[in-house]
């Protein structure tokens, strides 16, 4: 009667309590520009009196990135851009109208206008200052029915 006791061969591990943590940190946007900010204390301007006009903009100072420029190129009745592909941040729009129509341009985000520039005259320009986050926008012309014949634009920001 061969009492054979079966031995198992996988020996019990220790183990060892390793937890591993999946930290999921991500999303988080940061700043890519390591601009050498406050180095330019030569131009202390004095001016005590801030304008009542501007809005409260006691944001912190975390924002310090400068405003991309881009040029938007209206005319009758389009709008071009020269950059096609932009990324998250804050832009300012040089507004062309080389049409022979008055135009301004006016930027949409899910349906709701977000900034708009002054309406210009043939030849004229001005600038439009806008937050881009990533998203769908359009770029539309809001004087009269211009949109519908053709001035608007999709803009695809990353
Ligand atoms: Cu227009």
């Amino acid at each position: 009667m061969p009492a054979r006791i079966p031995v198992p061969r996988t020996l019990p591990r220790l183990a060892s309590g390793v937890a591993v943590l999946a930290l999921g940190l991500g999303g988080l946007t940061a700043c890519g520009g390591s601009s050498d900010a406050g180095s330019s204390s030569a131009a202390s301007s004095t001016s005590a009196s801030a304008p009542s006009s501007s809005s409260v903009a006691a944001s912190s100072s975390s924002g310090e990135a400068e405003a991309e420029k881009i040029t938007a190129t209206e005319a009758d009745f389009s709008i071009k851009l020269d950059e096609d592909s932009l990324k998250a941040g804050t832009y300012t729009i040089t507004v062309v109208n080389n049409g022979s129509a008055t135009h301004d341009l006016a930027v949409e985000e899910d349906g709701t206008t977000k900034a708009k520039s002054d309406k210009i005259g043939p030849g004229q320009s001005t600038t439009l200052t806008v937050d881009l986050d990533a998203g769908q926008y359009v770029f539309y012309c809001s004087v009269g029915n211009h949109r519908a014949m053709g001035m608007e634009l999709t803009v695809q920001v990353s």
